[in-house]
């Protein structure tokens, strides 16, 4: 064996030259890596004895693409082209030995050799477009050439990592070998290649389905019409499209210069800088200074969760479908029949769907147990109250759970906004105590707010970030404050939209400007379609409110067919002349003068006062960086990720420019705009959120 450099090395067997690389986490095509190619492959071409080539990696992964981490940096050592130049020129068969992900530049490199053999567990996928960009190194013109357009299309725009067998099944790997003998699989295939003279196949050279599809224009038509609402905002899957269609009209060469100059313009983008931080932001989520990385865990085998109500079945949806059992307790035989039987139906829909076996639906079924009593949890390891949003409530649970739980096990509370500490305090174990705050449905939405009390201790925190991967979420360590970081920061924008509406604006331009921010939805559709009642009563209203208003007037949302919209009967939204009037009324007899209210003010004082928040909570410690608050508005809220989160949107607008803007509300509206200390000292110092 020789040691290339400090990732690479190449061996021998008999005739084929095993390059093998070792850069972990990932074997990402850092410098090098790409020099360990360029140099591996160019020493085994040179080399008489060796007839064929075969790439493999050591590690948990073959190359999982570019080195993310290199981006915007000046280059170093051999480029990806100069690596591919070589393998491309290569008159020796190269063999790919895929196990893990083949991912962005890793597949890349696969498809410019002239094989591809994987294990079964192996992936392969350009993800790029989740980064804002596009494969860059000749993935768009090679992969339709291999899987037809359509296909190229699909995996390329949504990123989506395809397992091997249906990899083999489109003929982007050419062989599947056994699990855990890759090596020899793929030594054993190139032997056959040779021993079968086949012909270097090279995927540039493949030109039968793309000239297929030349002339039929309404491809690209149809998978635009089909997808505009999954792309609306980004640039990225609009670009990997037009590389496709490139492929599809254009020469190989002249294909690959339409692709590296879409390439370079994503790069060099505010999109795709988002992206990459978002990327980064959510691994970064995970480290918690203070809790090292070996902090025993507690073993989870089995959960309890209090109420199956919409929370509680959403809760436990996600630990049966990580095949930990659970046990849901409710007061009422009716309660706890219903939430079994809800989660039941949400699962055959999805088998209905094709997302799920039967069996598996069985299977997740057979782990669940339903009880009416709280006893019954004594031998759970992590117990989840989903119960009433009452601090009295919430005490009473958890002062009877701390006489019936096993010592060590795990207390959560899913609230939303109250004191964990206090909840922590009816109980002999505020050590044990900690908030799982999951998002509505919790079984879809990725966020989990993890809110470590005064008390929680080390292993609870770092077994919940666990968790929050094992059920596939994204855990943010979060203080605890009122409404902790999201919730808090959203009181901030829907202060000002309510504020808005009451001054001018209609809610449904309040929408309108959020939305096309890159929101999903703005946050009057969000009360129609949540319900404008939730909190209100009859008996207690008071007019005192446009929505009490509204609710008096039965204009309850969605599902009385009216709200701040009305509704036609495909719940289609529609402005309300009639919500217009009552605002315009409320105003009047509030003693407001409504004036025009531009788009621009709109969403100012909608995300301003959120950066401001989130600022204050940095300086409080709630949460630990600036890109925690972001991973939790991009994965909780719908913050569209090309714009990075709160936080880096506001850098990327210039914190000098939001607190100059804070102060001139201020100045007219009063200390809901008073700027945090935090961002008038970063503003002093010249600095952002990603200097902190
Ligand atoms: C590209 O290829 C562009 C080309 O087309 C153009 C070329 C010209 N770079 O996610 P994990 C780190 S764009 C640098 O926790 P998992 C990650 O930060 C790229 N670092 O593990 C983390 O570090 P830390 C296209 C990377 O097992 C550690 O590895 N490729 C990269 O849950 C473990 O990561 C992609 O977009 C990278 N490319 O998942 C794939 N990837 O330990 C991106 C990972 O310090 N990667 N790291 O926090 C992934 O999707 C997942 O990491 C993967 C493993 C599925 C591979």
């Amino acid at each position: 064996m020789t040691a290339l450099n400090e990732v690479a090395d190449l061996s021998a067997e008999g005739e084929i030259a095993v390059l093998t690389l070792n850069s972990p986490p990932v074997n990402a095509l850092s410098a090098p890596v790409r020099d360990g190619l360029a140099e591996g492959f160019k020493r085994a071409i040179a080399d008489p004895a060796v007839k064929a080539i075969v790439l493999i990696c050591a590690g948990r992964t073959f190359i999982a693409g570019a080195d993310i981490s290199e981006f915007g940096k000046a280059p170093k050592g051999a480029s990806l082209y100069d690596v591919q130049a070589v393998m491309e020129g290569s008159p020796k068969p190269i063999v790919a030995a895929i196990h893990g992900t083949a991912l962005g530049g890793g597949l890349e490199v696969a498809l410019t050799a002239h094989y591809r053999v994987a294990v079964p567990s192996a992936k392969c996928g350009l993800p790029e477009v989740n980064l804002g960009l596009l494969p860059g190194a000749g993935g768009t013109q090679r992969l339709p050439r291999i899987v037809g357009p359509e296909k190229a299309l699909d995996m390329m725009t949504s990123g989506a990592h395809v397992p091997a067998k249906a990899a083999a099944a489109m003929g982007l790997v050419d062989d599947l070998a056994e699990e855990g003998e890759l090596r020899e699989a793929a030594v054993a295939f190139a032997r056959k290649i040779l021993a079968e003279n086949r012909p270097l196949k090279k995927v540039r050279d493949l030109n039968d389905k793309v000239e297929a599809a030349r002339g039929k224009p309404e491809i690209f038509a149809d998978f635009r019409k089909a997808n505009a609402r999954k792309f609306r905002g980004f640039l990225a899957p609009e670009y990997n499209i037009q590389c496709v269609e490139a492929a599809v009209n254009l020469p190989f060469d002249e294909g690959l210069k339409v692709e590296r100059k879409l390439f370079l313009e994503l790069m060099t983008g505010v999109q795709s800088a988002a992206q990459r931080y978002a990327f980064f932001a959510e691994r970064q989520a995970n480290k918690i200074p203070d809790v090292p990385e070996d902090t025993p865990l507690i073993p989870i085998a089995k959960v309890g969760v209090i109420g199956a109500g919409t929370m509680g079945g959403g809760i436990s949806m996600n630990f049966l479908n990580a095949g930990v059992p659970v046990r849901i307790v409710e007061t009422q035989q009716a309660a706890l029949d219903r939430g079994l039987a809800t989660i039941r139906k949400n699962y055959e829909n999805t088998a209905k769907k094709g997302r799920l076996t039967e069996d598996e639906v069985e299977k997740r079924m057979g782990l669940l147990s339903g009880s009416l009593n709280l006893e019954d949890l004594a031998d759970c390891d992590l117990i989840i109250e989903a119960v009433f949003e009452n601090m009295d409530i919430k005490k009473d649970v958890f002062g009877k759970l701390d006489k019936i739980a096993k010592q060590g096990t795990i207390l959560a509370s899913n609230t939303s906004y109250l004191n964990v500490d206090e909840i922590a305090a009816a109980t002999s174990r505020p050590e044990s105590v900690i908030g799982l705050h999951f998002f509505s449905p919790a079984n879809v939405m990725r966020l989990l707010e993890i809110v470590r009390g005064e008390a929680t201790s080390k292993p609870v925190i770092a077994t919940s970030m666990k968790l929050a991967k094992t059920i596939g979420k994204v855990g943010v360590l979060v203080g605890v404050c009122p409404g902790f970081v999201g919730n808090r920061m959203l009181s901030q924008r829907q202060r000002e939209a309510n504020k808005l509406i009451l001054e001018g604006a209609m809610p449904w331009d309040v929408d309108r400007v959020l939305y096309d921010f890159g929101f999903p939805m703005g946050p009057f559709a969000m009360s129609d379609l949540a319900g404008l009642d939730i909190g209100w009563s009859k008996e207690k209203s008071s007019s005192s409110t446009i929505r009490e208003v509204l609710c008096e007037m039965d204009r309850r949302g969605q599902k009385t067919g009216a709200g701040f919209y009305d509704y036609d009967e495909n719940r289609a939204a529609k402005p309300s002349p009639i919500t217009e009037q009552t605002i315009k009324d409320f105003a009047a007899k509030s003693g407001v003068n409504q004036r025009t209210i531009s788009d621009e003010e709109i969403l100012e004082r909608c995300v301003y006062p959120m950066i401001n928040e989130g600022a204050k909570i940095l300086e409080e410690g709630k949460a630990i960086r600036a890109s925690d608050i972001d991973t939790v508005w991009i994965n909780g809220y719908g913050w569209p990720v090309y714009r990075g989160g709160p936080m880096f949107y506001g850098d990327t607008v210039g914190l000098d420019k939001v607190l100059a803007k804070m102060k001139q509300f201020q100045a007219e509206m009063g200390d809901d705009f008073k700027p945090s200390a935090l961002l008038e000292k970063l503003v002093a110092e010249g600095k952002g959120f990603k200097d902190l």
